[in-house]
């Protein structure tokens, strides 16, 4: 088996700007809520994985090149999720990429406001950085301008420190720049004032263009909208993969483990 080392090395080679190892059983995952195991079953370590974004298209003031940036760099994500998980299985180790961004659970509960895993927890327990006031990843080098991607694995890879300092001294000046002050002063996230905003062009946009049709009922629409079937759809539609059944595959006997 690879060691933690190794293997770091060569998820940078993929193209990661940041990685680091967290244990699955970290008291601090743990605090959190996360539970890795749920996600696949004798996970022993997480791969956190940070890919800078263009910081000039972030702050350009231009969202087509903004968003632009960010679809790229998910992509790369994407990748070096898929060819870790293939590399820690040609080494024996089963492994899961959990998606940066979509799919997430669009569920009645968390209504798409929690990811399968929160790839900021683990990226600040494996020292990719810390929290910052703005409630986002803040990394030495890279400030808040990094996606992020997370492998769970049952391969047992050596741990990283968590930072001892962390890079946010709490400016304030992201607090000031949030046009809907969605941060609180001590750092909490009104999560529906940022989503009505920072997310307005997804299924936000949909529900009020839906409940602005002439003659629509707004009890009707209601109805359709707030049940997680549809918004299911939405996000199937969104993420392009819409299959709700694999069991003749994983039924199947043939092949290597
Ligand atoms: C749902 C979601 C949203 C929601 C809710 C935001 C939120 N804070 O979670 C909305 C739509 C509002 C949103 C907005 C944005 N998002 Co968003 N979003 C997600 C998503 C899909 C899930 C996050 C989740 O599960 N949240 C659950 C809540 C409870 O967690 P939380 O607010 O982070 O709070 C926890 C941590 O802060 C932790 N914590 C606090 N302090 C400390 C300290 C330590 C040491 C530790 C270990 C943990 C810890 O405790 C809290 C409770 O568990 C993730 C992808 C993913 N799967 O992680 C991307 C993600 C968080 N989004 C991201 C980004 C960039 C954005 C936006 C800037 C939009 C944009 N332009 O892309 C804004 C910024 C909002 C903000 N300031 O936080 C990036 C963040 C990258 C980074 N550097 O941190 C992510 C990780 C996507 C990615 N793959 O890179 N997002």
């Amino acid at each position: 088996m690879l060691s933690a080392v190794e293997l770091k090395e060569q998820v940078k080679a993929m193209g990661a700007d940041l990685v680091g190892v967290a244990a699955a059983d970290a008291p601090l995952l743990q605090e959190h809520g996360e539970e890795p195991a749920k996600l696949l079953p004798g996970a022993r370590s997480l791969v956190s994985i940070g890919v800078a974004l263009n910081k000039t298209a972030v702050c350009s003031g231009n969202m087509l090149l903004n968003r632009y940036d960010s679809m790229c760099v998910y992509e790369r994500i994407n990748q070096i999720s898929l060819e870790t998980t293939r590399l820690l299985a040609k080494e024996g180790a089963k492994a899961v990429g959990i998606p940066p961004y979509l799919p997430v659970d669009m569920g009645a509960e968390t209504k798409g406001m929690q990811g399968e895993i929160n790839h900021k927890t683990v990226a600040a327990i494996a020292g990719l950085g810390g929290i910052g006031l703005n409630r986002l990843l803040v990394s030495p080098d890279f400030g808040p301008f990094v996606r992020l991607g997370t492998i769970v694995t049952d391969a047992s890879l050596q741990a990283d420190q968590t930072l001892n300092e962390n890079p946010c001294d709490q400016c304030e000046s992201c607090r000031a720049a949030c046009p809907v002050e969605a941060i609180g002063e001590g750092g909490d996230l009104d999560y529906r004032a940022c989503a009505s905003h920072a997310v307005r062009s997804g299924l936000p946009n949909v529900i009020a263009a839906m409940r602005k049709l002439p003659g629509v009922d707004d009890k009707a629409i209601k109805g359709i909208v707030f049940n997680p079937d549809f918004w299911d759809v939405w996000q199937a539609t969104v993420s392009g993969v819409f299959y709700n059944c694999s069991e003749c595959m994983a039924a199947c006997p043939v092949g290597s483990d």
